[in-house]
Formats: C-alpha cells, structure tokens, sequence
C-alpha cells in the first residue's frame, strides 16, 4: 500500500510536481514563541528535552497541528552529535550552547568514532513515535547539521559572530582540518541514515554560518564534506539544503548535490531560483523579522515573494531563518492560511 505522505504537497514539490497549493512549513515551528513548548521548557531543560521521545512527539505533533504546516520536523538539535564525538555539551540559560572546544590536532586525533545509532539511539526511538502520531499525509523531516556548521561550533566552542578560530583552524592546517570534516562527515552520514530507516520522509542539512567563507573557502574546505553527506545518502529521501548568507556562492551550493536547496531571506527568490537552476526545488525565502508586523504587511510580503515564484512546481515556503522568540503565533497561522489560500491574480 502506497502511504499517504507520498502525494502530500511538500513531497510533490521536492519532486518538482504540481501541487495543489504551496507547501509551508517554518524552521523552528517547534520553539519559544509557541506557549505550550515554554510550559514544557519550564519543567524541563533543552537536552532532557531532546532526550525524552514522549515529549519530542508531542512537541513535533502539537506545532504542526497548530499552525497547520504542511510538514513536521522533528524535534532535536543539529548539536547532539557532537556527544558522541566525544565532546560535552551543556545549554547554558540565555547563553546559547556550550561545547568542550577541539582546540589542537590532538583534540581532532581524540574525538570518538561515533556511533549515533546507539549513543542517539533516543532520536530514532522519537521519530518511530512521532511518525505513528502525525497524520498519515504529513511528512515527517529529520535533520543534521552540516559538516562546516559543525566543526565552528566544536572549534568556536559554541554560538560565533565571527568564527575567527575557525577559519584560523582550517586555514592554518588543511590536513588536521580535513580529518576533522572527514569525522564529522561520516558521523553526520550514519545519523541520517538512521533517521531515514527510523521513518523520515525528507531530511535537511543545515549550514546556517557557512555564508562567512569566501567562494575559495566555500569549495576548498566546505563543499567537498556536504557532498559527501548527500552522495552518502544515496538518494533515498528527497535532501533539502539550507544556508544562510549564501548569495555570493549559490551556484557553488547547489552544486552539493541535494534536490532542494534553502535559501534565506537576503537573496530574491526567482534571482536565487535562476542561479541554482529550475531543475532543483527551492525552498524559502520570508524574511522571519516580517512575521513581527501585522497581518496585512504580512499579506503583502508574501505575495510579492509568490507573484515571483508564478505557480512553477517545486516551491516550498519557509521563512529565511527560524521563527524568532518574540513572534505571536497568531501571525504564524495566519501566514501558513495566507500561503495556502494564494492564487494569482
Ligand atoms: O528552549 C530553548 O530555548 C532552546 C532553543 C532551541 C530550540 C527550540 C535550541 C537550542 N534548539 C532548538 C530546536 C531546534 N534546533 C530544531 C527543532 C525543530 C524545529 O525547527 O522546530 C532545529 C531544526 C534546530 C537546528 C539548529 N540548532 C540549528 C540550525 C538551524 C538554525 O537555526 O540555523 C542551529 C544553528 C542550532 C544550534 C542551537 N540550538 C539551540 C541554540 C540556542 C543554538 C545556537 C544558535 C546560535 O548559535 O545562534
């Protein structure tokens, strides 16, 4: 029996088929600005959070219903892997992450061969149950950070401005830096293969801080680690690609190899869409600052970004960056109607 999810219209447009209406659905549709995720991070920290699968399903199911987004993503972090790495990770309150930094090459040489299945055994579990609650035409999204935005954050030894340390690391020793990726990248492939076995329907890389490499940078220490990422993976779900600041090496991007690419909300979407090609889908580009105004502002930003877009296949909306704190959710289901309801006029 064919399942559901398969003729859902976020499926039909990562397979650039017509869909009866744009598919939506908005990073961190899970998260601070929705009053029943602050009641349960009231009672529970962040990693207890991710670590807990009843909570996580209820957390992915109740913002999907919520808001009515056309697909889940599951509840976790692109951070967790970095545990079985070998490295602590700790939230700090108001701090962001904290990660025991990989300072010399010994640190590189020490970080554990990791094996996610076992040691995030807790994330597959979460995504067996979250898929046995969602409804069946909804399709369920894991995700893994990519390679680049992992190592800044064990380099950086956490959240970064300006990933100095990083980019001194990997321009200082090309040999260490690639061991380092190389790691990464094998760990990052059995994660979302173990998410893809425990029932995702699409996964997405992020690499939201990859947009401070110059295009050099991007292809020499970057680039090759993603591509292997989505080669891994063998195409067995549809693999969306996201980054942030990306403009000045779009084309390079896209090139990683994925079906979808994300972009944010600095670039035009139909300019972003020619750069990368219509035979890939796109997904993108709301500015999440333009959910803070009112409806009608809201209205009309999402417009102009649809009349670009002229009802090709293969759009995904999404917001250029995660819902921010501070957005009233009411403006978050009134944007997920807005795109919906569109037709050209
Ligand atoms: O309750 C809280 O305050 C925790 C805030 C929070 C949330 C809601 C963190 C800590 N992570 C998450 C969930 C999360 N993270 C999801 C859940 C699913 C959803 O989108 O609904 C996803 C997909 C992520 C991925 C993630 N984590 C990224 C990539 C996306 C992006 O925003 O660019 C990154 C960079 C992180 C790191 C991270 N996690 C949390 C914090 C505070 C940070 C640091 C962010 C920074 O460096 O600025």
């Amino acid at each position: 029996m064919k399942k559901a999810w398969v003729q859902s219209p976020f499926l039909k447009a990562c397979r650039l088929e017509k869909a009866p209406y744009t598919p939506v659905w908005l990073m961190r549709q899970a998260g601070r600005y929705m009053k029943e995720y602050r009641a349960i991070r009231d009672r529970v920290p962040f990693l207890a959070l991710c670590k807990n699968p009843d909570l996580v399903t209820e957390v992915t199911v109740n913002a999907q219903e919520k808001i009515g987004a056309d697909a889940a993503i599951i509840f976790s972090d692109i951070l967790l892997i970095v545990e079985p790495l070998g490295l602590k990770l700790n939230y700090l309150k108001g701090d962001g992450p904290s990660i025991s930094a990989v300072k010399t090459a010994g640190d590189v040489e020490a970080l554990s061969e990791a094996d996610p299945k076992k040691s995030l055994s807790f994330v597959y579990r979460a995504i067996r149950q979250t898929r046995g609650a969602l409804k069946a035409g909804i399709p369920l999204i894991g995700f893994a950070g990519a390679p680049f935005t992992l190592a800044s954050y064990m380099i950086e030894g956490g959240s970064s401005d300006s990933f100095v340390k990083t980019r001194k690391f990997m321009r200082t020793d090309g040999a260490v830096w690639k061991i380092l990726m190389e790691k990464i990248t094998a760990a990052t492939i059995l994660h979302l293969e173990a998410q893809i076995e425990a029932g995702v329907q699409a996964v997405q890389l992020f690499d939201s801080w990859v947009g401070c490499l110059s295009v050099e940078e991007y292809k020499k220490y970057a680039l090759p680690f993603s591509k292997k990422v989505i080669k891994g993976l063998k195409n067995q779900v549809p693999v969306i690609h996201f980054g942030t600041n990306t403009g000045h090496f779009l084309e390079e991007f896209a090139c990683a190899g994925s079906e979808v690419v994300g972009v944010d909300h600095r670039i035009e979407l139909d300019d972003a869409w020619k750069r990368i090609g219509h035979k890939k889908a796109i997904q993108g580009n709301l500015d999440p600052r333009a959910l803070l105004k009112n409806i009608k502002t809201i209205k009309k930003h999402v417009r102009k970004i649809l009349d670009s877009v002229k009802e090709r296949p293969g759009h995904i909306f999404n917001l250029g960056h995660g819902v921010l704190p501070e957005t009233p959710v009411e403006n978050v289901i009134a944007l997920v109607e807005i795109v919906h309801e569109y037709k050209i006029e």
